[in-house]
C-alpha cells in the first residue's frame, strides 16, 4: 500500500515546501489556520480515551479494569512494588502492567508504570520498523537531574490483601493509599486527602497487540473515498481500532508500527478549584475547564510542541514548548503534579462540587477539579507534590527538574531584535543611534538574513563583510550580538556542514532508517539528531571560533524552530514514526526535541575555546521541563496589538510558577505595526518580563525606540531606563531562582496563597521579593488602572513616594497617563538599584548602588537582600560572590549590612573580580527611606565600616497632607558594598 506522502514525488514535496515557506511570509492572515492542527477528535489516542472516559463517566456502576494482584506487592526502601493486571476481554484475559510507588526523600512521590510484554521486548513491529519495542523510559534521563533519593523512613503503616498505606514525608504526614482492587491511589497531608489518581477509573494503557487483518470491505463502485471517511466506515462495534495501525491527518499518514500504546490516567484534586501550569498556551493564568459550557474550552489543553503560525488567543492550542507540571490551589495550600511524558499529549479539565453527603444536595459542598492526561506512548510517569506551599511545589520541582541556569548579567538587559537587520552597517549604525538618543541596550540579534542562504555558520559576504568589525564595535561598549542557529541544515553540495552531518550519519532518520528530507527556510534541509552524544560533540566543534569563521567572545546564538519546524511535515513538524538516535520513534520523545537542540548549542558554546568559562545565553523557542538549566524562551510570534500584549503577561507568569521564569514576549509584537500607542505601553510592560526583548516580522516597518518620536522616544527610553536601574535586583532575584526554583515574576495566588480573591488574577504581579507590585496598562487610551491590594500594609508609589489610599482586598485606581507605569512599592523592604544611566550593563559593573527603603505600615522593619557576582564566569560557584542583607530596625535606629549567609569577607580568597569590587571601593552611594518619621529629620547620620566610622548628611522632606510620604536621602554612604556596615540613626 502507498501512503499519501509517498505519492508526492521528490519534486511535489519540493514546491509544497516552498510555497508553505512562501506562503509564511507573505501571508497577511490575522489567524493560525486552526485546521491545520489537530483537535483531540483527529488524534486517534485522544479520541478513544475521551471515548472512554465519556463510557466511565457515563457508566454508573463503571469499574477500572486495571487491580493489583496482591501477592506480588513488596515494600521496601521507601519502594513499593507489584503488579498491576489489567483485564482486556470478558475471558478474564489479562496483561501485566509493573508498577512502582516511590518514596522521595524530598516528599515527593512517584508512580511509575511500564507493560511487561513490551519491556521485555515481545512484540513484534510492523512495516519492517528499526524502531525499539520498549515504551520509551529515556526521558528521566533528560529532564531529571536530582531529588530521586529514596526516603528509607517511608513506613508501610498498614496492609492487607485490599490495599497498602505508606506514611512519607516531612514528619511522616504525607499518606498514600494504594487500593488494590479497584486500582487507585489516594495521598493525604495531615489525614485530609489532597490528590487522588484513578479515581473516576479513567486509567488506560493501552496494551499491545499483533494486528488481525480483517477482510477488507467490499469497494463500493464510482465512488471515491478518501481514507479517513474509510476509517469512519470501519468503525468497529467494540473498540474504535480506527486508528489503531496507521492514522491520517493533512495528507500525511503516520505508520504506527508499534499499534496503540497510549497511556492515560485521571487525577482529581479533591477541593482544589484553581489549577495552575501545564505551559505554554495562550490563555488566562488559571486554568479553564475543557468539555465545554460557557466560557470554557471545548478541547483539551494539548501539548505537543509545533510551530503555531499566528497564534490565537484565549486556547488550549498547543504553542512551541510544553511543561506537563500542574499546581492546584485552595487557600493556604498548594499542590502538584509532574506528568513526564514526552509524547504528544492533552489533559481535559472539568470542575466539580463534590459533597461528601449526597443528601445535602450540594450544600456546602466543596468544587474539585479533575483532570484527565493523555499521552500518546510512553511509561506512564506521574509525580505527585504535597505541598503546602506554593514555595514547596518550586522547591522540589525544581530539586528534580533543576533550576533556572545563572544567567550572564546582559541578558537581563535590552536586548534589541528584529528580522533582520541587513549588513553589518546596518547593525552599527543602530549602534551608534541607540548611544545617540541615549537608550542603554546590551544585545543586538541577527535573524536568518545575515546567513549565506540560511546556511548556518556562514555569512552573506555582500551584506555582513565584516562581521569581526561589527562585532568589536559592539564590545567598545560591552555589547554582544546574537545570531540565529536553527536545526535544520541545508541539503546543499558544498556546504561542509550538511556534507559532515550525512558522512557522519548524525541526522534524524526517517522511518526506513534513511536520513530524513523535509523542508524549512534552506529549502530541502536535514535535521541534527541532538540526542545523539555523537552528534551533539560534532555540533560543539562548529562553534569554535575557528570554525564559525566571524563569530567572537561576544557572539551567543538563538535557537529558532526547534519544535522542529517542517514545513511539509505533518502539523507543520516531523513525522511521528520517524526514528532518533538509540532506535527510538520520533513521537516518543517529540516534546523533548526542542531542549536537546537547546542543550547542546548551550554545550557547544561553553566548549568554544579552551581556557574560556563563561555561562551561556542561548534562547530557545521550543522547550520542556528541564529547560530552565540551559537559557531562557520566549512566547514566539505574537502579533502587534492590545490583546496580545495582554496574554503576554499571564503566559510569563506560567512560565515563572512552572518553573521555567527566564521568558518574555517580542516587546511590540513580531507581526504587524504597533501604533506608537501600544509599541510605549508594550515596553512599559516588557521591562518586568524577565528576558526583554523587542522583536519584528521583516514586513514590519522600522522600529528601534528611537524611531518612535517624541514623546514615545523619551518614554521608551525612560522605562528602559527604569529596568536598568533595577538591575541589581533582577539579578538578584535570578540567583533566588536559581537556588530554590522560584518564580521571578510572581501572581498574586503565589505571594498571598491564602487570599482568595487574587487567585484569579493575572494582569498583576510582584517583583520577586521586592515588594515592587506592577500592573502594565494593556488596552489603548487607558490612562489609569485598579490594582488589587492583596494586604493591610502601606504602599507607595515608586515614582512620586506618594502613599496610595488602599485597603486589602480593595482595589485602588492608579493615574497611568502614557507617560506613567503603574508601579507600587509594598512597604518593608529594602531593595537595590544603580541610578548612573550607562549605555549598557557591562558599562555599570563597577558603579555603586542606591538602596531604597520602604517603611512599612507599623514603621518597625524593613528587609532586603543583594546578590552581585561578576555576571559571566562561574566563579560564583567557587564563592566569588557577594551576598548582602540589609535590615532597618527602628527600635535599634539602625540599618545595617551583613554577609547573607554569614559568611566572613575575610575568609573568601579574593579573585579578580572581588578584588576589583574591593579596590574600586565599588558601594553604596545613597539610601532612600520612603516613609521616613520625623524622626529623621536631622542633619547626618553615622556609619560605621571597615573598621572606621564617619557621618554621611541627611536630606529630609516632609510628608505632603494626603499625599507624598516623608523621605529621607542618606547622601555618600560611602561603604564599601561588599562589607559590613552599620547606620546608626538615632
Ligand atoms: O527566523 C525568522 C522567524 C523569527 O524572526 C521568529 O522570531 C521566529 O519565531 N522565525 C520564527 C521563522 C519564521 C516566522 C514566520
Amino acid at each position: 500500500m502507498l501512503f499519501p506522502s509517498q505519492l508526492l514525488s521528490g519534486r511535489w514535496t519540493a514546491v509544497l515546501g516552498l510555497l508553505t515557506a512562501f506562503s509564511a511570509l507573505i501571508a497577511p492572515a490575522v489567524s493560525v489556520k486552526e485546521h491545520d492542527f489537530k483537535k483531540c477528535h483527529q488524534s486517534g489516542f485522544c479520541k478513544r480515551n475521551r471515548a472512554f472516559a465519556d463510557q466511565a463517566l457515563a457508566t454508573s456502576s463503571w469499574q477500572t479494569p486495571y487491580h493489583i494482584l496482591p501477592e506480588s506487592r513488596s515494600f521496601q526502601d521507601g519502594q513499593f512494588q507489584a503488579v498491576i493486571l489489567k483485564t482486556i476481554n470478558d475471558q478474564g484475559e489479562t496483561v501485566r502492567l509493573p508498577i512502582t510507588v516511590s518514596f522521595l526523600k524530598s516528599g515527593t512521590a512517584r508512580v511509575t508504570v511500564d507493560e511487561e510484554k513490551r519491556q521485555k521486548g515481545e512484540i513484534e513491529l510492523r512495516h519492517d520498523s528499526k524502531a525499539r519495542k520498549e515504551r520509551y523510559n529515556e526521558a528521566e534521563q533528560w529532564v531529571v537531574v536530582g531529588g530521586l533519593d529514596l526516603d528509607k523512613e517511608a513506613k508501610l503503616a498498614f496492609e492487607d490483601k485490599t490495599q497498602a498505606t505508606v506514611k512519607y514525608g516531612p514528619s511522616s504526614n504525607f499518606e498514600a493509599i494504594i487500593k488494590f482492587a479497584p486500582f487507585g491511589i489516594e495521598f493525604k497531608r495531615d489525614g485530609a486527602t489532597q490528590i487522588k489518581l484513578n479515581d473516576r477509573g479513567l486509567l488506560n494503557m493501552e496494551h499491545w497487540r499483533p494486528k488481525i487483518d480483517k477482510p477488507e470491505p467490499e469497494k463500493k463502485e464510482a465512488e471515491e473515498t478518501t481514507t479517513e471517511e474509510k476509517k469512519e466506515e470501519e468503525q468497529p462495534k467494540g473498540e474504535d481500532e480506527s486508528t489503531w495501525w496507521d492514522e491520517s491527518f493533512g495528507g500525511n499518514t503516520d505508520s504506527k508500527p508499534r499499534g496503540p500504546e497510549s497511556v492515560a490516567l485521571d487525577i482529581s484534586f479533591v477541593d482544589y478549584e484553581h489549577i495552575f501550569g501545564i505551559p505554554s498556551h495562550a490563555g488566562p493564568l488559571a486554568l479553564k475547564e475543557t468539555r465545554g459550557g460557557e466560557g470554557k474550552y471545548e478541547e483539551p489543553y494539548r501539548l505537543y510542541n509545533a510551530d503555531v503560525f499566528e497564534y490565537i488567543l484565549d486556547s488550549p492550542m498547543t504553542l512551541y514548548g510544553a511543561i506537563p507540571f500542574m499546581q492546584a490551589h485552595r487557600k493556604g495550600s498548594s499542590v502538584g503534579v509532574f506528568w513526564l511524558n514526552a509524547a504528544e499529549t492533552w489533559v481535559d479539565i472539568t470542575k466539580a462540587k463534590d459533597s461528601k453527603n449526597p443528601l445535602a444536595l450540594g450544600i456546602g459542598a466543596k468544587t474539585s477539579t479533575h483532570t484527565h492526561w493523555v499521552s500518546e506512548s510512553g511509561l506512564l510517569d506521574v509525580f505527585v507534590f504535597l505541598g503546602p506551599t506554593p514555595q514547596d511545589l518550586a522547591k522540589t520541582y525544581g530539586e528534580l527538574t533543576g533550576t533556572t541556569a545563572m544567567p550572564q548579567e546582559f541578558a537581563l538587559g535590552y536586548h534589541q531584535c528584529r528580522w533582520n537587520y541587513v549588513s553589518d552597517e546596518d547593525v552599527k549604525d543602530v549602534d551608534r543611534k541607540m548611544d545617540k538618543h541615549h537608550i542603554p541596550y546590551d544585545v543586538i540579534w541577527l535573524d536568518l538574513e545575515y546567513t549565506d542562504e540560511k546556511k548556518y555558520f556562514t555569512w552573506d559576504s555582500h551584506t555582513f563583510p565584516d562581521p569581526i568589525g561589527m562585532g568589536k564595535q559592539l564590545d567598545g561598549h560591552g555589547r554582544k550580538l546574537v545570531t540565529i542557529v536553527d536545526p535544520h541544515i541545508k541539503n546543499v553540495d558544498g556546504y561542509s556542514v550538511s556534507t559532515e552531518l550525512k558522512s557522519k550519519e548524525l541526522a534524524t532518520k526517517n522511518k526506513e532508517g534513511n536520513i530524513f528530507e523535509g523542508w524549512c527556510w534552506p529549502g530541502s534541509s536535514h535535521w541534527i539528531d541532538a540526542f545523539n552524544p555523537a552528534a551533539r560533540a560534532w555540533w560543539a566543534s562548529l562553534f569554535q571560533y575557528s570554525h564559525y569563521k566571524g563569530s567572537m567572545e561576544n557572539t551567543w546564538i538563538w535557537n529558532d524552530m526547534n519544535e522542529p519546524s517542517v514545513f511539509n511535515g505533518p502539523e507543520t513538524t516531523m513525522p511521528k514514526d520517524n526514528i532518533h538516535h538509540g532506535g527510538w520513534e520520533h513521537r516518543d520523545v517529540h516534546n523533548l526535541n526542542g531542549m536537546t537542540f537547546h542543550n547542546a548549542t548551550h554545550h557547544a558554546l561553553i566548549s568554544r575555546k579552551q581556557g574560556e568559562s563563561r555561562r551561556p545565553f542561548v534562547l530557545t523557542r521550543s522547550f520542556f521541563a528541564g529547560s530552565q538549566r540551559i537559557g531562557p524562551m520566549w512566547t514566539g510570534d505574537n502579533q502587534a496589538a492590545w490583546d496580545h500584549l495582554q496574554a503576554s503577561i499571564p503566559m510569563v507568569l506560567s512560565q515563572g510558577i512552572s518553573g521555567m521564569p527566564f521568558s518574555g514576549a517580542d516587546v511590540g509584537g513580531f507581526f504587524g505595526n504597533p501604533e506608537k500607542d501600544l509599541q510605549t505601553r508594550w515596553y512599559q510592560a516588557g521591562i518586568f518580563y524577565p528576558f526583554f526583548r523587542a522583536h519584528a516580522h521583516i514586513d514590519t516597518r522600522r522600529r528601534e525606540p528611537y524611531l518612535a518620536g517624541e514623546p514615545y522616544t523619551s518614554i521608551i527610553t525612560a522605562a528602559i531606563r527604569l529596568r536598568y536601574s533595577l538591575l541589581p535586583s533582577w539579578y538578584t532575584l535570578f540567583r533566588k531562582a536559581h537556588l530554590e526554583g522560584t518564580p521571578i515574576t510572581r501572581p498574586m495566588f503565589y505571594t498571598h496563597p491564602t487570599e482568595e480573591a487574587g487567585f484569579d488574577l493575572d494582569d498583576q504581579f510582584f517583583v520577586g521579593n521586592t515588594g515592587l507590585l506592577a500592573k502594565p496598562v494593556t488596552e489603548q487610551g487607558k490612562e489609569s488602572v485598579d490594582i488589587w491590594i492583596p494586604d493591610d500594609e502601606v504602599y507607595y508609589d515608586y515614582f512620586t513616594y506618594n502613599t496610595v489610599p488602599t485597603s486589602k482586598g480593595k482595589k485602588v485606581t492608579v493615574d497611568a497617563p502614557l507617560d506613567k507605569i503603574p508601579l507600587l512599592m509594598q512597604g518593608g523592604h529594602i531593595f537595590v538599584r544603580r541610578d548612573i544611566p550607562r549605555r549598557s550593563s557591562a558599562l555599570m559593573k563597577w558603579d555603586d548602588y542606591t538602596l531604597v527603603v520602604t517603611l512599612p505600615k507599623d514603621g518597625k522593619s524593613a528587609e532586603g537582600e543583594l546578590y552581585v557576582d561578576d555576571g559571566e564566569s562561574f566563579d560564583y560557584e567557587k564563592g566569588q560572590y557577594i551576598h548582602r542583607r540589609f535590615v532597618l530596625d527602628s527600635t535599634a535606629k539602625t540599618i545595617t549590612s551583613v554577609d547573607a549567609e554569614g559568611r566572613d569577607e575575610k575568609d573568601i580568597k579574593p579573585g579578580d573580580w572581588m578584588k576589583k569590587m574591593q579596590e574600586c571601593e565599588v558601594g553604596v552611594d545613597k539610601i532612600i527611606v520612603v516613609g521616613a518619621p520625623a524622626s529623621w529629620n536631622k542633619k547626618e547620620v553615622t556609619v560605621e565600616s571597615d573598621g572606621k566610622t564617619w557621618t554621611a548628611e541627611v536630606e529630609y522632606t516632609p510628608a505632603e497632607k494626603g499625599g507624598r510620604a516623608a523621605f529621607a536621602v542618606i547622601k555618600k554612604v560611602g561603604a564599601r558594598i561588599g562589607a559590613d556596615w552599620k547606620i546608626s540613626f538615632a
